[in-house]
């Protein structure tokens, strides 16, 4: 690189053309925003969860989105934990974000042969 620049310099001056440039400046880098965590949408129909097992990465925040006319939540009981989106009427989403790994099966309060999974990895 050094030699090609040097071979450049010296053919430019001996045809008297060589006029130097300022070296370029760099646009500074842009502030550091952490990449958010991702979100995962899922829909509940009439009776069941579409996408019922599915895989994510921790910290992804689960949204279930009642697309159904029945009532029905995304409720998980176990091992003395529990997370609940309590009862989603038509048209209405309830959250939860997943910051440990694990594996949650989950089910619906109203219809309890409405199941989910989800396996949530480091
Ligand atoms: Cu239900």
């Amino acid at each position: 690189m050094v030699s090609a620049l040097a071979c450049l310099l010296i053919v430019s001056c001996r045809e008297g053309k060589y006029t130097p440039t300022p070296y370029p400046t760099y646009t500074p880098l842009p502030t550091y925003t952490p990449y958010p965590s991702p979100i995962v949408s899922l829909t509940i129909v009439d009776d069941f969860f579409q996408d019922s097992a599915i895989v994510v990465v921790k910290g992804t925040k689960v949204v279930w989105v009642n697309a159904g006319e029945n009532v029905h939540s995304a409720t998980y009981q176990q091992d003395g934990e529990q997370w609940d989106t309590g009862l989603l009427m038509p048209g209405q989403s309830g959250v939860h974000v997943f910051n440990k790994t694990g594996n949650y099966f989950y089910f619906c309060k109203v219809h309890e042969y409405m199941i989910g999974s989800i396996r949530v990895l480091q």
